[in-house]
């Protein structure tokens, strides 16, 4: 499908092309895609497969993309930036009309974004930020607010341990080393807990967001450290894993060591409601829905919102009975 820029200029350039293009016996309607059904080509770059909230996310896209009727060029990252980049660089070379993308990590997109406005695609962040000072480089951000979440998690500690004055040492495992959800997750938390001199993060190592990297590196922390009281970690699959290593340990999660996670996939809550788990932050991967809509609209050349925030709550055992048999995640 034509895909219509948003300023006059740049609209009449395009109709310049397309009047020579049909000089040439194309029909002079598509812009390039090799897409000739009228539907929008959406380009999304996901970061991997490295959680159940990616999981959850990958569907809440696809299933969404087909409900809107707009052609989706998946493509999986498997973790790395550089995968991303050419990802990219083939959705502007296919010259899709929207390119939306997760930033597995926040630096380093600067080149490429310029490269996807040069080719007059609006491109929209999802799920994850990029640090680029030009924020004219994309459309809009779509996604949670990770220091919230962060925020969330610390309050609950200083309240969980509220008239208390014993140390309370803390382990915490970071989501990807250099991700927007990581920095911040552990940016809210730390300015919460700056509240409580009793409180002490004795350990903090990256899991990368994996439930298997989550066991090992709380092994290694319970080598270590014999006198953990709580486990902070940046999402439920590590917080799983983790939980794995402590009952390996003869440890009883939830109880001889309290946990705190964020995303309440269904795994998650099933542990919170157990009791394994004592409180879960909410970050929703259904960002399906409202990221179509966005396509819709920059396709169309329309003013989008820079930031579009998701509504999120959290977790307590027994708010996680109750939400657990219609969890659709
Ligand atoms: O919390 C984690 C996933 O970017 C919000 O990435 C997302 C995070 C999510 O791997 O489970």
């Amino acid at each position: 499908m034509v895909r219509r820029n948003w300023s006059a200029a740049a609209l009449a350039g395009v109709l310049a092309v397309s009047t020579l293009a049909g000089c040439g016996g194309s029909d002079g309607a598509d812009s390039g895609s090799g897409n000739d059904d009228g539907k929008i080509t959406l380009g999304f770059s996901q970061v991997g497969a490295e959680s159940g909230w990616r999981t959850a996310n990958t569907k809440s896209i696809q299933e969404s993309a087909t409900a809107a009727g707009i052609d989706l060029q998946f493509s999986d990252a498997q973790g790395k930036q550089e995968n991303q980049i050419t990802a990219i660089r083939n959705f502007i070379t296919q010259k899709v009309d929207v390119i939306a993308f997760s930033p597995v990590v926040t630096s380093g997109w600067d080149a490429v974004l310029q490269e996807a406005k040069d080719a007059g695609i609006p491109v929209i962040l999802t799920d994850r930020a990029v640090d680029s000072q030009d924020t004219s480089l994309y459309k809009s951000f779509i996604g949670s607010d990770f220091v919230v979440e962060g925020q969330k998690a610390g309050e609950w500690l200083i309240k969980e341990y509220e008239g208390k004055t014993e140390p309370v040492n803390i382990v915490e495992l970071q989501g990807t080393t250099g991700s927007a959800p990581a920095l911040d997750r552990q940016k809210g938390f730390q300015e919460k807990i700056a509240a409580n001199p009793n409180f002490k993060i004795v350990k903090s190592q990256t899991g990368d967001f994996k439930r298997a990297d989550g066991k090992t590196v709380m092994e290694t922390f319970l080598q270590s450290t014999p006198d953990i009281d709580v486990l902070y970690a940046h999402n439920d699959d590590m917080g799983l894993g983790a939980i794995e290593a402590i009952e390996a340990a003869g440890k009883k999660p939830g109880t001889d060591i309290k946990i705190i996670t964020v995303d309440a996939v269904k795994d998650g809550m099933t542990a919170l409601a157990d009791g394994k788990i004592n409180f879960i932050v909410e970050c929703s991967p259904l960002l399906g829905p409202q990221l179509m809509d966005l396509v819709k609209k920059a396709d169309a050349g329309e003013e989008i919102p820079a930031r579009v925030l998701t509504e999120e709550t959290t977790f307590t055992q027994e708010q996680a009975k109750e939400a657990l048999p219609t969890r659709q995640y």
